[in-house]
């Protein structure tokens, strides 16, 4: 170190040109300033002075140096100074990178700056995205629990089926078996009803004395219920074809009801005259009326045939045998008489209607001397329009009157009352 003071305090000494850049950063700027800062010219300090230099280093020490000393000197102060030179070549390059550094920096800055901004916009973006997404989520949930109640609802509503579902199961079984039992009824009632068809006779002989309403079945005609009557005096086996107890049926009726029938079997009825055609026609019958007065006196009228014509023919009294009894024979004058009623007058007289005189249907001639579907009266009169029978009790209205008819064949198999009649006849 002293030494390299010594050679610079010579240098300064010796040659003001030469300039001396020191390592020291604050020698630069003066130098720099007296000198330009080119390496070039610091090679031009070779050129060495001609005269010999003195250095005084104090009052007493005065350093003689030699021309050959100096040049040896200055070739190593030369070497030092290119040392420096290249040093500052370096640091100069150094400056310009770290000035290219600067600008890079900058640019890495801005680009920076600008990638924060694209990420800040990005990031905002994807922000604003995530909101959404987070907002859809949230419906997402929504719709999820709203699902979830409707599932639940679903759920409670399945169960309620299922148990109504095996309610109806139970239901349906109870129905089924009904159904079989019906079916099954059904069944029973049919095999009656067949029987009933298959035993359904041409007349109510077959049920003697029971009192019921049974199927008749005539050929060639529809079968027909008509009420057996098998408990009279008159014996079993007996069909019903008139009935008068009451007044509760109303007996003042047209051809068309004559011909088919009405009232109750049970009851007060009219058979039909196209069913007795039938029946009376199937085989001889014979006939039984019974009448009855308000006071409890009873009669009949028994007629050992009884027919009746088609309905071409008026339904006419075609046949009535022969008379027994003990209400007098009425019947008689209405032999091969036709039918009458109000809007058919059958009747003998021209100038009357005998139904409408008598208020009655009957096998009316010159009128009548039985009226048994005439008016009934709740009490005893004396009235032409009544339920009369002339010969026994003049045209005074009766209590009860029923007309019955039974095949003439089976009377004579197990005619019980013919055998009393037949004793009690000679009296
Ligand atoms: C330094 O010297 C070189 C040639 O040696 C020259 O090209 C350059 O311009 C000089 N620089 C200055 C600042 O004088
Ligand atoms: C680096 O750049 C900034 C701005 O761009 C500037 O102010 C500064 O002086 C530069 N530094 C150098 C050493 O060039
Ligand atoms: C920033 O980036 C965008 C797209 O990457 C580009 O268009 C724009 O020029 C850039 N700006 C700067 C200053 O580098
Ligand atoms: C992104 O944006 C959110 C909200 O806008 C903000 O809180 C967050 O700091 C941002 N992130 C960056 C890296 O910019
Ligand atoms: C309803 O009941 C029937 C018969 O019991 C069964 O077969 C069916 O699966 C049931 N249905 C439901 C939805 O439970
Ligand atoms: C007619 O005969 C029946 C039966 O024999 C008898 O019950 C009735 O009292 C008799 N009536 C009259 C009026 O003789
Ligand atoms: C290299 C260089 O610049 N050399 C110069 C040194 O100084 C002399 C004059 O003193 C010039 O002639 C040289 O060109």
């Amino acid at each position: 170190m002293e030494y390299f003071c010594i050679i610079l305090i010579i240098m300064l000494a010796s040659a003001r040109s030469i300039q001396v850049s020191s390592k020291t950063k604050t020698t630069k700027a003066p130098i720099k300033q007296v000198l330009p800062t080119n390496a070039t010219i610091i090679a031009n300090v070779t050129a060495p002075p001609e005269k010999l230099a003195e250095v005084h280093i104090d009052q007493h020490k005065t350093i003689r140096i030699s021309k050959g000393d100096l040049d040896d000197l200055l070739d190593v102060y030369m070497g030092r100074i290119a040392e420096n030179a290249a040093t500052i070549k370096d640091k100069e390059i150094e400056i310009s990178q770290l000035q290219t550094k600067n600008q890079t920096d900058d640019e890495l800055l801005k680009k920076f700056e600008n990638l924060t901004q694209v990420c800040s916009t990005q990031n905002s973006s994807f922000t604003a995205a995530i909101k959404d997404k987070d907002n859809k989520i949230k419906e997402l949930e929504q719709k999820v629990k709203i699902y979830e109640t409707r599932l639940k609802r679903k759920q409670l509503v399945l169960t309620e089926l299922r148990k109504l579902n095996t309610s109806s199961a139970l239901l349906i079984d109870h129905f089924k078996g009904k159904v079989a039992y019906f079916e099954r009824k059904f069944r029973e009632k049919k095999d009656d009803l067949l029987a009933d068809w298959e035993a359904a006779t041409t007349s109510c002989v077959p049920f003697g004395r029971s009192p019921r309403i049974h199927l008749i079945h005539l050929p060639g005609f529809l079968p027909f219920l008509v009420p057996c009557e098998g408990q009279t005096a008159a014996g079993p086996g007996w069909t019903s074809i008139q009935r008068r107890v009451d007044g509760s049926v109303n007996f003042y009726r047209n051809w068309d009801a004559y011909s088919k029938g009405f009232g109750k079997l049970n009851g007060e009825f009219w058979i039909g005259l196209e069913k007795l055609y039938r029946m009376t026609n199937s085989q001889p019958h014979e006939l039984y009326i019974s009448i009855k007065r308000f006071d409890g006196e009873t009669s009949y009228a028994h007629y050992d045939d009884f027919l009746i014509g088609s309905a071409e023919e008026g339904y006419e009294l075609k046949l009535l045998g022969h008379y027994q009894g003990n209400a007098s024979d009425a019947l008689r004058t209405h032999d091969k008489m036709k039918f009458s009623t109000f809007d058919r007058d059958n009747d003998a007289f021209t100038h009357m209607n005998c139904a409408e005189h008598h208020q009655g249907a009957w096998w009316y001639d010159f009128c009548s001397r039985s009226n048994l579907n005439g008016k009934y009266f709740k009490g005893e009169v004396d009235n032409p329009q009544s339920v009369y029978w002339e010969p026994w009790y003049s045209f005074r209205s009766l209590k009860s009157v029923q007309m019955l008819i039974r095949p003439k064949s089976q009377m004579e198999l197990k005619d019980l009352p013919k055998a009393k009649r037949t004793a009690r006849n000679p009296t």
